[in-house]
Order: structure tokens, then C-alpha cells, then sequence
């Protein structure tokens, strides 16, 4: 029998969420889509026949027989969609970032440890992007020598309407300030922003690009330039400086072209599109482990520790200063 899984949100991640399970995740089914926007939820189900739409996870997980939930909703909506979800004991994958603050974050955990086991993978995505593999592995296996610097570089074309100067750090470097833990091997101790000059293509009131320095436990410095109306595409690399040589991902790009003169090579315009391969290994692992009654990738743990860093971040950006970051105890719940 296939997860019978809900989907919680269909805006452009749910939507592509609901397209993935349905067409290429094997051993899952889309149940039902929870969708407060009546036309946004018609549209979602248009071409699935027999999907439930409902306007609230309390129905869904009422009268849908589900096994899991795909929460896609913006991230200061995910509490209300998880407590219940936690309560059903259902299965969660829940894109980024886990919740606005710690402090949600950590009530998120509480509510997770009540029950049996982890129940909560978080969507960092780029956990399962082939090229941050191999970067992991080349870190990892030691054959260039230490690691000794990242310098990481996220852009956007444009931003979404509602797109704030916070979720410069919340919503966009949260990636980073994920990954970089996760390449490095170790959290982020202090994080520093800077503001270079502002572009005027930013919406009015949107002060960006800025440049984000973390530090590591250990004093390796990560710098990320966020940059997030550049125009021409979505764009994300890091170039890692070993102590013999240097490694560099995200720059694949697209088709080459040779014509009237120049050269030019496609750009990605989403992440749908970039990240599309890692989003559909992120599934597909997530229902393998779910069958198995298990989660194989970042859990609510490393949400938790990502709010942490962003909530410094966020001081950060606000006072122009180097603020630290300090973590409690990881709970034995999440060993293993
Ligand atoms: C968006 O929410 C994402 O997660 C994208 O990966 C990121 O590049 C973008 O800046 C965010 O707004």
C-alpha cells in the first residue's frame, strides 16, 4: 500500500511537491491537499482524481487515512500544521525553515518528544544535491588538506511580493546556515552581516544585497553574499579553499551557446529547477524511511539549531555586529 500522504500548502513548492509524489516518488500517494485558497486548491487537483481538498490539517488528518504530511506552507504557519500532525502521530516532512524562532522551534521539539520517535524531517534541501554530496566527501576524505575557508553565493532573480529584509536571513541564508554545519562538520559559533550598496532594483524598503559572515566552532569562516533581485537567474555556489587546491559547485548552469558573437550558457530561474534532482532524492528517501518508520535527513533538531543561528543572524544584520551563538544539549531522542 502506498503513504497516503497530505500535502499543506499548494503554492509553488506544494504545488511541485504534489507533482513530484504523483508522478515520480515511488510508494507514495497524494490523499488530500490542504489549501485555505479555494481556486489555489482547485487548481492543485485539477488532474487528480479523487484527492480530497480541505481547508484545515484537522480534517485531513480526520477523515483522510493518512500516514504523513508534507507541510509547503510558509514557514510562520508551520507550528499550527505540526502540533496536530505530532498528535496524530504522522509522519512530517516540512520544507525550511522548521519556525520563525527558537523559541517555536524548541516547542516544536517538546511536542516531538512526546512522541515515540523522530516524526519530523526538515526540507533542507541541499543536504541531497549531488555536487554538496561531493563537496561533503572531498571535505570529508581529507584529499586536498584541510578545509580552510567557504565562500558561498545565493541569488535570486527577484523576490516575491511580501519579501522583507529578515527573510533575507530566515527564509534565503537559512540554506546556508544549514549546509555549512553540515559540510564543515561542526556549528556555527558567531555570524556577522554587512550591507554593501543597496541595489535600486530591490522592491522599495528592501536594503540587499548583504554579505554574511559565519564562524565555526573551530574559526573556519564562511562568508555568503545573499543577493536577491539580480535579474538574471537562480544562483548558488560555494567555492571551498583547501589547504592544496580549491573545489567549486553550483556553477553547471545550462546549455551552451555560441552566437552573434558571444557566448552564453542558460541559467536557472528557480529553485523548482535547480534543486529539482535534491528535491526529488529528498522525497523518495523520506517515504523510503517513513516505510521503514525512520527519517533520512535533517531533523527537527537541525531545524532547531538553524533558528538559533538565524535569530543571531538576525541581531546581526540589526547591529551590525558579530553576535554569538550558543547551543543546549542535543537531547538523546535525536541520537542515532
Ligand atoms: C526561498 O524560500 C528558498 O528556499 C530558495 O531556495 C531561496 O533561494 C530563496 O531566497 C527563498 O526565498
Amino acid at each position: 500500500e502506498p503513504l497516503r500522504v497530505a500535502v499543506v500548502g499548494a503554492g509553488i513548492m506544494g504545488a511541485d511537491h504534489i507533482a513530484r509524489l504523483t508522478d515520480r516518488t515511488i510508494g507514495a500517494t497524494v490523499a488530500a491537499v490542504v489549501e485555505p485558497d479555494a481556486a489555489r486548491a482547485a487548481a492543485a487537483v485539477a488532474h487528480l482524481p479523487g484527492v480530497a481538498t480541505r481547508t484545515r490539517i484537522e480534517d485531513a488528518l480526520e477523515h483522510d487515512g493518512l500516514d504523513a504530511v508534507v507541510i509547503a506552507t510558509p514557514g510562520p504557519f508551520h507550528e499550527a500544521v505540526l502540533m496536530p500532525a505530532l498528535e496524530a502521530g504522522v509522519d512530517i516532512l516540512c520544507e525550511k525553515p522548521l519556525a520563525p524562532s527558537s523559541e517555536a522551534a524548541w516547542r516544536i521539539l517538546e511536542a516531538e518528544r512526546r512522541t515515540d520517535r523522530p516524526r519530523i524531517q526538515v526540507g533542507f534541501m541541499r543536504r541531497f544535491d549531488e555536487e554538496y554530496i561531493q563537496l561533503k566527501r572531498l571535505i570529508d576524505s581529507g584529499d586536498s588538506g584541510a578545509l580552510l575557508a567557504l565562500h558561498c553565493a545565493h541569488r535570486n532573480p527577484s523576490t516575491p511580493p511580501g519579501y522583507t529584509e529578515s527573510m533575507l536571513i530566515t527564509d534565503s541564508v537559512v540554506h546556508e546556515m544549514d549546509v555549512v554545519p553540515w559540510l564543515v562538520g561542526e556549528p556555527i559559533a558567531a555570524v556577522e552581516v554587512r550591507k554593501t550598496r543597496r541595489n535600486s532594483l530591490a522592491p522599495e524598503g528592501l536594503r540587499e544585497p548583504q554579505l554574511v559572515l559565519m564562524e565555526t566552532e573551530s574559526g573556519l569562516l564562511a562568508d555568503v553574499e545573499i543577493s536577491v533581485n539580480l535579474q538574471f537567474g537562480y544562483q548558488v555556489t560555494t567555492d571551498a579553499v583547501f589547504e592544496r587546491g580549491v573545489a567549486e559547485i553550483g556553477r553547471t548552469g545550462g546549455l551552451a551557446r555560441y552566437a552573434d558573437g558571444a557566448f552564453r550558457r542558460a541559467e536557472h530561474q528557480s529553485y523548482t529547477t535547480r534543486f529539482a534532482r535534491a528535491y526529488d532524492s529528498e522525497v523518495q528517501r523520506w517515504v523510503d524511511a517513513v516505510r521503514r518508520g525512520t527519517i533520512d535527513g535533517p531533523s527537527a533538531w537541525d531545524g532547531y539549531l538553524a533558528a538559533l543561528v538565524c535569530e543571531a543572524g538576525l541581531e546581526a544584520q540589526g547591529s551590525g555586529r558579530r553576535v554569538e551563538v550558543s547551543y543546549g544539549a542535543k537531547p538523546t531522542f535525536y541520537d542515532s
